[in-house]
């Protein structure tokens, strides 16, 4: 095991004596810390399979040592990434760049590394080889039914995957769109495609939902079939109960006010879950609070308030992932680094006083209602993060840890330095 219970307790044990003065201070600082322990301890993120290789950009990509190479070694990677945080405890899997060939000994693995199996992501992006018919024009708003269908039996293969591995959700995003004006009819796209989901959704299993995730644009540069929140609510409306929108935090035009979207999708009964990420121009997939850190603590007050008054679970009625990679850390750091961020987030919209701020926006009092957002963004909750991690059994400064133990370099030497994992 590269690394061992007895090593994550050195670690604590070094750090205890600082860790205990910063939460003590921050405990008789502010009110309801062990409610915000609890419900971190419980908040669960799950790690999609394609962020554990560097990822990249379509220019090039810089594959660094000890990738995993296999969906094996894939879980290995997210049990360790667990085992230090105690809070990355699921993977979002991708087909077909991760197929479970036996999937009862990759159900087994999980379960011995505490992973579960979260939403199921199909793949009708791009052409995989053997592929009978192409989706340079789209998949399932092609012109041609054929396309159409093949890219339903393929949606319905990836659910039969998730069966057989206990997953209970399927992620749809689509690429389809146009690249110059006339190439698509705007209806017979939209409506293609949503005979084709239907079918999907039809042979979704009664316990399973549907995320249809919206983007606005790439890889196409005129128009995308579902480009915004607007379209994937009246494509999840039109579906049924099971459906539900995703929000991508990288798929929104510039400046989109993002919470907004996430408050009114959450008051609708639509909204289904995230992928995490970060950018400053579009689709970044930079870490997470690695550029604006603000905005995902507003999306998170939204989520705290608007969840609290549907009287809905915080860790499990939405689905938590991450889809975030990129080419210049080290795959297993920037995730560490945005579970944190997102734990940091949700702590501290647990801290908002809710009422104060009805309070200061019922009486119109605008400076009061910054005051008291800004005062929760800008309390170090770090040191409750942290606790939490102890006492669930995780690291104290998992990313130190993963320093200090040179986990790269094990791993470097198991699998080599020149491996490419699947993904983008
Ligand atoms: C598309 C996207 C979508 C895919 C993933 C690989 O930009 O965010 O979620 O499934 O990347
Ligand atoms: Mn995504
Ligand atoms: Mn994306």
């Amino acid at each position: 095991m590269i690394i061992s219970q007895s090593q994550i307790d050195a670690h604590n044990e070094k750090g205890l004596a600082a860790h205990r003065k910063r939460l003590e201070f921050l405990t008789s600082e502010i009110e309801g810390v062990e409610d915000i322990i609890n419900k971190l301890i419980d908040f669960q993120i799950a790690i999609p399979s394609w962020a554990l290789g560097s990822g990249g950009t379509r220019f090039g990509r810089f594959s660094g040592g000890g990738e995993p190479s296999c969906l094996e070694e894939k879980l290995e990677d997210i049990g360790l990434l667990h085992r230090l945080n105690r809070s990355s405890g699921a993977i979002s899997l991708h087909i077909p760049w991760d197929i479970p060939r036996d999937p009862q000994a990759i159900k087994n693995l999980a379960a011995d590394l505490g992973l579960r199996f979260d939403a199921m992501n199909s793949n009708t992006f791009q052409d995989q080889e053997g592929q009978a018919l192409s989706y340079k024009f789209g998949s399932m708003q092609h012109v041609d039914k054929a396309v159409r269908r093949q890219a339903i039996e393929h949606n319905i293969e990836v659910i039969n995957y998730g069966i057989e591995l206990g997953s209970k959700s399927l992620t749809v995003w689509l690429a389809d769109g146009s690249c110059f004006p006339g190439q698509l009819n705007f209806r017979r796209a939209f409506n293609n495609t949503l005979e084709c989901l239907q079918e999907v959704y039809k042979a979704l299993p009664d316990d399973w939902k549907m995320f249809v995730e919206y983007k606005a644009y790439e890889p196409n540069f005129y128009s995308t079939t579902v480009g915004d929140w607007g379209q994937s609510f009246l494509y999840a409306s039109k579906l049924g109960d099971k459906a539900y929108t995703l929000v991508d935090l990288g798929h929104h035009l510039p400046n989109a006010n993002i919470e907004q979207i996430v408050a009114l999708l959450l008051s609708e009964g639509k909204l289904g879950g995230f992928h995490f990420n970060d950018s400053k121009y579009g689709d970044d997939d930079l870490t997470v609070g690695s550029i604006k850190p603000y905005q995902l603590f507003l999306i998170f007050n939204e989520l705290v308030e608007g969840m609290d008054a549907r009287g809905m679970n915080h860790a499990t009625d939405l689905g938590w992932m991450i889809d975030a990679s990129h080419n210049v850390k080290d795959p297993l750091e920037d995730l560490l680094q945005s579970v944190e961020a997102i734990k940091l987030a949700y702590a501290q919209a647990l801290l908002v006083d809710t009422k104060a701020l009805n309070e200061a926006q019922m009486s119109n009092d605008v400076a009061a209602a910054q005051e008291i957002l800004q005062h929760a963004f800008r309390t170090d909750l770090r040191p409750l993060v942290a606790e939490a991690r102890l006492r669930a059994g995780g690291a104290l400064q998992p990313l130190q840890l993963f320093r200090d133990a040179k986990v790269r370099q094990q791993l470097i030497g198991k699998r080599g330095e020149k491996t490419v994992a699947t993904g983008l």
